[in-house]
């Protein structure tokens, strides 16, 4: 049997063009800031449905610590607004390895050529910032070809 484009067919080929130029992966390395010894990386997947999935590692922090942590809008120099509700980024809980760990799903896009960056605060009652990375379009796009 022939196989044939339905019209059905072309609308589904321009839609999946429109979301390959919207799903870029970002990375973030993250840099201790005003004295703290907290590093780490961050990334940022976007997710069907507008939304992304954020994932941060740290390392250097004080074992038992619970750190607050967002994408925010700006870079580490000039820091804005939370991108997404900031209530779905659990504060991160430190280990005894002196290492924590965190994932957020938020219902957001982010926009190629914006800054953006990714901020850990000092404690729950202290919003100050003790390490920050730029965030930054991986190379290459996440492409999922239909195929054919
Ligand atoms: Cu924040």
């Amino acid at each position: 049997m022939q196989r044939r484009y339905s019209a059905g067919g072309v609308v589904a080929l321009m839609a999946t063009a429109a979301l390959a130029l919207s799903m870029k992966e970002w990375s973030a390395t993250i840099r201790p800031q005003d004295g703290s010894t907290i590093s780490g990386t961050a990334t940022v997947v976007p997710r069907e449905g507008d939304s992304l999935m954020v994932t941060i590692s740290i390392k250097g922090a004080n074992a038992g610590e619970t750190h607050p942590w967002h994408v925010h809008q700006g870079g580490c120099d000039n820091s804005g607004a939370v991108i997404g509700d900031a209530s779905r980024y659990k504060p991160m809980s430190v280990g005894p390895n002196q290492a924590g760990e965190a994932t957020a799903k938020v219902k957001a896009a982010l926009t190629v050529g914006v800054p953006y960056s990714v901020n850990i605060h000092r404690s729950v009652s202290d919003p100050g910032v003790v390490a920050c990375g730029n965030l930054r379009p991986v190379a290459g796009e996440i492409v999922k070809e239909i195929e054919q």
